[in-house]
């Protein structure tokens, strides 16, 4: 018999729950992956480190009853993607070099370049058919990545199964640039092939403070996007604003069924300081619960959500904070599910 009030206790599974995929309400599908990011490399790390930070949480949240009994089950983490991303990344980190230093690519750079991109095509379809498989068991697919690159092809899912579905992005980055650094399926590109590969219809953006001209320009023109830059909420709060009637604004953009795509980096770098490229700024984890509480009083309708760009510390493997709150994090998502 499981206790929720017991220790946590590491069976295998997500926060230590006792339940099996064929029992499982919600599956995550965690995603090794971070070979297209230029920064600080480990995002590939995050599903382990967030599954063993994650049986030390205690399961009571004060908006959701017997938050608990969700039935989450954690997908083995896939040996295939794992040594995939070790292969490529030396790749792709030797072409990141050559052209941050402005060296022009050889023959052989462009093949390796073709074979990074092939194989995160290749991963964005099995994402997808993963996910689709966990609909069509009765389940919901979630997923825990990874770089921001891998949520691709559950989205897709989503966009097929939930019509006008809106995704809610918190973020650091906008995420729109078109094939960043030669990848076409980069983490800093991953809003801009959801929009031009699913359906969905509208992208929210929230605390995004790192952004280059042409983001601002798609943004601009794109109707699909409306933008709640970081520096244009904060001023409002140092106006008196209040965060509330900033959540009020946020939700009414949303359509009826909202996914969200939530990277870490999107909070105060302090909770997330490991992550590939962390900016000042962001938000608090309560901030984004306060959030997502008002979008469903709002009478709209969380249906899934990612969370992706956790990273544990490169240089101390005991330090855990990152992956304890990405864990938080998790939970919290979870939750926002359960109480559909
Ligand atoms: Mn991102």
């Amino acid at each position: 018999m499981f206790n929720p009030n017991d220790v946590a206790v590491f069976n295998g599974n997500i926060f230590g729950l006792p339940y099996t995929y064929s029992e499982a309400e919600t599956v995550i599908i965690p995603v090794p992956w971070d070979v297209t990011t230029s920064y600080h490399k480990g995002t590939a790390n995050g599903p382990k480190a967030v599954l063993e930070a994650s049986p030390q949480l205690d399961f009571y949240n004060a908006f959701v009853k017997n938050a608990w009994e969700h039935k989450l089950f954690f997908e083995p983490i896939n040996d295939y993607w794992v040594k995939k991303n070790q292969e490529l990344n030396k790749l792709s980190a030797d072409l990141i070099a050559k052209m941050e230093s402005g060296i022009p690519f050889t023959a052989e750079d462009e093949a390796n370049l073709n074979e990074i991109n092939k194989a995160s095509e290749e991963l964005n379809q099995f994402v997808y058919e993963k996910a689709q498989a966990i609909f069509e068991d009765g389940k919901k697919p979630v997923l825990l990545g990874g770089d921001h690159s891998t949520p691709l092809g559950i989205i897709k899912a989503y966009s097929e199964k939930y019509e006008e579905l809106s995704v809610l992005q918190i973020d650091a980055h906008a995420d729109l640039r078109i094939a960043y650094e030669g990848f076409k399926y980069s983490h800093a590109s991953i809003m801009h092939n959801v929009l031009s590969e699913t359906d969905i219809e509208m992208l929210i953006q929230v605390g995004i403070r790192d952004i280059c001209d042409d983001e601002i320009k798609y943004i601009e023109k794109e109707p699909r996007i409306n933008t709640f830059f970081d520096w244009e909420l904060k001023h409002q709060l140092y106006e008196g604003k209040t965060w509330d009637t900033l959540c009020s604004e946020i939700a009414v953009r949303l359509t009826d069924n909202v996914y969200i795509s939530f990277d870490i980096d999107g909070l105060d770098p302090k909770l997330c300081p490991n992550t590939g490229t962390p900016v000042p700024g962001g938000f608090e984890l309560e901030q984004i619960n306060y959030l997502l509480l008002k979008i469903v009083d709002s009478g709209k309708k969380i249906v899934g959500f990612d969370l992706n760009e956790v990273s544990p510390d490169r240089f101390n493997p005991n330090n855990d904070w990152d992956a304890n709150v990405g864990a938080r994090a998790l939970w919290m998502l979870s939750c926002f599910l359960k109480e559909q």
